[in-house]
């Protein structure tokens, strides 16, 4: 059988559980998921030349990554090519393009050192994300940016926090999508301070100090996200979880990003983004996969990520909630990452969204608790796949089984001569 005799079969199994395939494909399409472009370079950028800091690392020295801007967007492309659904392009600030010879620090960065990835973006039709970025430089040498105790060296970062509001509301303009703004530091100590309200109330007035800068809401949609260490800052978090969820709470038009590599290990975000959206009107993820700690695994199509697309399905909040992936692994082929995490990602809404959501919460607030396990379990082992293979088929994308072979080839033809 074809993929679309087998769609066929499948369909009339679906529909008997009261879900429309043909109607679920046609949405997932036009659902916009933010594509990361630090895969691709191991969170490097064009903007420096120092290590990698702010308590994140990649760990790997696979062949071939991307130095240039062309080769990080002749990557990408390749790896768009084989990722059904509609993409996004989330862009870090030390990203920045600068051409002949010149050279703008963080704090004076301008829309026009971003023109290169505006029209990289406009000519696929997506929109674009973006990122200050508060590490990777010497003014964050102290593993403090926004809560250092120098005026200074805060100044210096609230004033890249502005210019990358400009840049956003630049990115909205262009493309016509609004862009969503991350801001994350990784501001904390190593061992046990001696102050731990100080660093939050300093990070609470500079982060403030950003979003001072005049902006369109409708265009520019700040965010705080959380975490609960990084590596060197082990003790103290300034931005954990209660700080950005209250700064959030208390900042109209600022939104809460979760990101379930920032949580302890058995917290999960499945768990808090109902609680999430019992408050809040839109909120932000970073989706990941985190083993043991904040490692930033490939995401793959696994439970935890099943269930958080399930809480963004059932509670009908595909409008209320940004999707972006953030993970990066550099101990395998960077293309296949890519592919992988966001195929994984996509896999998981198409389940979510070929569920029968209505059917489980009936038999939940009936109290059906034996039928709701019976059916629970006995979904997972629906055709999903032939559902998964129309719409890779639908989307112009190579099934499954098939795509390696293409990023194989490209690692010989393209990476290995870099
Ligand atoms: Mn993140």
């Amino acid at each position: 059988m074809n993929i679309k005799e087998r769609y066929a079969l499948a369909k009339e199994i679906y529909a008997k559980l009261g879900v429309d395939t043909d109607a679920v494909i046609a949405k997932l399409k036009e659902i916009p998921v933010s594509l990361h472009c630090w895969q691709g370079d191991d969170v490097i950028g064009f903007d420096h030349e120092g290590p990698l800091t702010g308590g994140i690392q990649t760990t790997g020295n696979y062949p071939g990554k991307a130095t240039t801007p062309a080769q990080l967007m002749q990557d990408m492309d390749k790896a768009m090519s084989l990722m059904p659904g509609k993409k996004k392009l989330n862009v870090h600030a030390c990203y920045a393009i600068f051409e002949n010879g010149e050279f703008a620090d963080r704090d004076k960065l301008e829309p026009k050192h971003f023109a290169k990835w505006v029209e990289f973006a406009k000519e696929r039709n997506m929109g674009i994300d973006f990122n200050p970025t508060f590490f990777s430089h010497e003014m964050a040498n102290d593993g403090l940016t926004l809560a250092h105790p120098d005026e200074k060296i805060r100044n210096f970062w609230i004033e890249h926090g502005k210019a990358c509001i400009r840049i956003s509301e630049y990115f909205a303009k262009e493309t016509g999508v609004p862009c969503v703004m991350n801001i994350w530091t990784g501001d904390g100590y190593k061992d046990i301070p001696a102050d731990r309200l100080g660093p939050r109330v300093r990070y609470k007035e500079s982060i403030e100090a950003i979003l001072s800068e005049p902006y369109d809401k409708n265009l520019v949609k700040p965010c705080v996200e959380s975490k609960v260490f990084g590596i060197g800052v082990e003790a103290y978090t300034v931005g954990s979880a209660e700080f950005s969820l209250s700064f959030a709470a208390t900042h109209d038009g600022c939104m809460p990003l979760m990101d379930n590599g920032h949580y302890h290990p058995t917290e999960v975000v499945s768990d808090k983004i109902p609680a999430l959206l019992a408050f809040f009107p839109e909120l932000a993820l970073h989706i990941t996969r985190p083993i043991r700690w904040d490692s930033d695994h490939v995401v793959l199509f696994d439970d935890e990520t099943k269930e958080m697309a399930k809480e963004i399905i059932r509670n009908d909040a595909l409008d209320k909630v940004y999707m972006a992936l953030d993970y990066f692994d550099a101990s395998i082929n960077r293309i296949s990452a890519w592919v992988v995490g966001f195929r994984s990602w996509q896999k998981a809404l198409l389940m979510a969204m070929t569920t029968p959501n209505a059917m489980l919460k009936k038999l939940q607030d009936e109290g059906n608790f034996t039928e709701l396990m019976v059916m629970q379990e006995e979904i997972k082992t629906l055709p999903f796949g032939d559902i998964w293979a129309m719409y890779c088929e639908e989307c112009g994308v190579i099934a499954d089984s098939a795509w390696l072979d293409d990023v194989k080839k490209y690692e010989e033809e393209v990476l290995l001569k870099r």
